[in-house]
């Protein structure tokens, strides 16, 4: 029987690889970036419009569907992929990490958390079989494990606690998740900066078995030396015959150094929450579209950058239509900011497949020497 999901390494460059995840609902090339539709949408794209930036998979949020419109009801009305009308794989996070940023009155005990609803105050509970069985209803491809990422700063105490919590939730996630040909269960690996609780994070991992890896607990406010830092040895406690998954990564920069240290897949509503602030990212670096400078260029936003909106518009409709609020400002912009993340996974692919991921980066590197642009 051939896998129904699977992943194969094709190259790898230092510790840069690329591959391709197989699932039933279609491949998915990496690196990858996943663009965030937390809510059952990329907000201010089309799915086939996200599908034309190059976005072979995408993120959706337990803790959103859950709340609103729930998950029995995305399940009745056919699974979140015919619900959103995206056809391909789909990754969901398992909740934990939201609760803890954005609902209110939290309270976490070894069974699970219990918090009140940002939306309407209504009160929930999350629990690793919980959790599961919601991913389950949504039809979610890549499932992860119900997890906690302790909100910085945290003494290494308050860090191993939240990393062997995660790790017997991990187990009961395991146990919850069960046999599912064709859908995938992914780990969480926590310990923050802390190498020793990395590595021990890993191990339990590793025992239990899963069909991925996800280094959690980065990009949480420690800054990119420290990320950089704990994604040199991380990755490589890991399987090397399975995805690696960091989670909630990042600027393009981010990203790069993340593939470089041997990241497989990463998620990141910056290029989708930056378009809907003017906010863009281009090949020579960033700039705001907002700003009275680009009023009167008739450039695009960037000359080599084949999206619509670089094909079709000048700076100065842009910044007319970021200024008037107008809807069309947001669906351009992050379609130009999508686009340009999966430029980037496609450079980084084709440049390890062909050994030259160091020159790759050097280049991009120089094209942004310009800062903003
Ligand atoms: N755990 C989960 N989701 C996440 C994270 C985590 O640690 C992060 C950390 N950057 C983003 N999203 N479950
Ligand atoms: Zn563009």
């Amino acid at each position: 029987m051939t896998a129904l999901f699977g992943f194969e390494l094709k190259a790898t460059d230092g510790a840069a690889r690329t591959g391709v995840i197989s699932t039933p609902r279609g491949e998915v090339r990496t690196p990858a970036f996943m663009p965030v539709g937390t809510a059952a949408t990329v907000k201010a794209m089309m799915p086939e419009s996200v599908r034309d930036t190059g976005a072979d998979i995408l993120l959706g949020n337990t803790y959103h569907l859950m709340l609103r419109p729930t998950a029995e009801r995305i399940d009745r009305l056919g699974g979140l992929h015919r619900f959103m009308n995206w056809e391909r794989p789909i990754l969901t996070d398992s909740g934990g990490f939201q609760v803890m940023s954005l609902a209110g009155l939290r309270k976490l005990t070894e069974e699970g958390v219990t918090f009140k609803s940002h939306i309407d105050g209504s009160k929930h509970a999350l629990t690793p079989e919980r959790s599961m069985e919601i991913q389950r209803l949504l039809g979610s491809d890549i499932v992860m494990c119900f997890d906690e990422c302790p909100a910085l700063p945290a003494t290494d105490e308050e860090v191993a606690r939240a990393m062997r919590l995660s790790m017997r939730w991990a187990a009961r996630s395991k146990e919850a998740f069960g046999d599912r040909p064709g859908h995938a269960l992914f780990g969480i690996m926590q310990g923050g900066v802390n190498q020793e609780l990395r590595e021990e994070s890993a191990q339990a991992l590793k025992e239990i078995g899963f069909d991925g890896y996800a280094i959690g607990g980065l990009a949480v406010g420690e800054g990119q030396e420290a990320m950089f830092g704990v994604l040199d040895y991380a990755p490589g406690y890991l399987p090397q015959d399975k995805p690696r998954y960091l989670m909630g990564v990042g600027k393009p920069d981010d990203i790069v150094g993340a593939v470089k240290r041997g990241v497989d897949m990463m998620d990141c509503v910056l290029p989708s929450r930056s378009g809907r602030t003017g906010q863009v990212f281009t090949r020579h670096g960033q700039l705001n579209i907002k700003n009275a400078r680009h009023q009167d260029d008739p450039r695009p936003l960037d000359e080599d950058c084949t999206c619509p909106a670089c094909r079709n518009y000048s700076r100065a409709y842009l910044h007319h239509v970021f200024r008037s609020q107008e809807i069309i400002s947001s669906m351009l912009l992050t379609w130009h900011n999508l686009h340009y993340y999966q430029q980037i996974m496609d450079g980084m692919r084709q440049a390890i497949a062909e050994g030259r991921f160091a020159e790759w980066e050097t280049a991009f590197h120089k094209g942004r020497e310009a800062g903003d642009i």
